[in-house]
């Protein structure tokens, strides 16, 4: 689990090597080379890069107060400051069941307020347990409305795109990110171009099933969300991947960026009031 810019790395490698003590662990360190870990839910770049204020390439990203440009001022960075920020670690702890609870938290400072003129307390809470649970809890310190988008931006892993389809956004519309336009869902979503879009729908769940050949075992994720107001869906394909230097060339084919959102409508929270946003990926098979 890699949170965007959050002091846990001396935590991470613990967690990983729980989670990937019975995983063999291919280093690829190239711009062509794949990885397939097979126990592995979330994508990260083999390439990534760790290093302040450049947002790491895979795990869960934090967009976070804005999802996207920022609404008055393009030249601020995409999907806020969250992502690049350092959290601070408030607590972390393991229950009588063995679940991992971590929570970090973020608040303003003379960074943000120029940027951002709301105090705020951020709060990330994740859960390790049978499932996977984050939750961005915002507290809108401020004595006016805060308009808010935000994302728990997801990287999955796949075995392979061409045998991948995401289930449970049939019927629903969906804004077009790549053409502006509004569309409707049809079939369950199955990945041969760049997609990049925003699904209407609240509380989504959905599973993303990948190896639907009947001849091998799929791996199905359950990934189901509270309070959202969209479902950001993205693969960069072909040439979007090329042109990201921290994003193998065909990286595309492992990948799937499927998002519990607030966007592109802003929510608002008032004054004094909090929110907060959740996804639970739930391993199925
Ligand atoms: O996931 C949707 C999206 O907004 C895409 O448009 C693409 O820009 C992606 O986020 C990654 O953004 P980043 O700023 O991390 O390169």
């Amino acid at each position: 689990i890699f949170l965007q810019g959050a002091h846990v790395t001396s935590f991470v490698p613990k967690l990983s090597s729980t989670l990937k003590s019975d995983v063999e662990h291919k280093p690829v360190n190239t711009k062509s080379e794949t990885y397939n870990l097979d126990n592995e839910l979330l994508w990260l770049s083999p390439i990534a890069e760790f290093r302040p204020g450049k947002a790491i390439r895979g795990g869960i990203p934090i967009c976070w107060p804005w999802f996207g440009k920022h609404p008055k001022n393009s030249s601020l960075p995409q999907h806020g400051f969250a992502r690049t920020s350092d959290f601070t670690v408030v607590n972390i702890h393991q229950d009588d069941n063995l679940a991992v609870h971590i929570q970090l938290q973020l608040t303003n400072d003379p960074s943000t307020q120029e940027v951002w003129p709301y105090p705020f307390t951020l709060t990330v809470n994740i859960v390790l347990a049978e499932s996977l649970s984050v939750s961005l809890h915002t507290v809108n310190n401020s004595k006016k409305p805060m308009p808010l988008t935000q994302a728990i931006h997801s990287y999955f892993l796949l075995d392979n795109i061409d045998d991948s389809k995401l289930q449970g956004l049939e019927g629903c519309s969906f804004l077009d990110q790549l053409s502006d336009t509004l569309d409707t869902q049809m079939p369950p979503i199955t990945i041969t171009q760049e997609i990049d879009r925003i699904y209407h729908k609240q509380n989504a769940s959905m599973q993303l099933v990948t190896n639907t050949h009947p001849a091998t075992k799929n791996k199905i994720l359950s990934i189901h969300q509270t309070n959202d107001t969209g479902t950001v869906v993205w693969n960069p394909w072909i040439k979007k991947s090329k042109a990201m230097s921290d994003f193998p060339d065909n990286g595309y084919h492992t990948m799937i960026c499927v998002e519990a959102a607030n966007a592109p409508e802003p929510i608002k929270i008032e004054a004094d009031q909090s929110y907060q946003l959740n996804q639970t990926i739930t391993r199925m098979d």
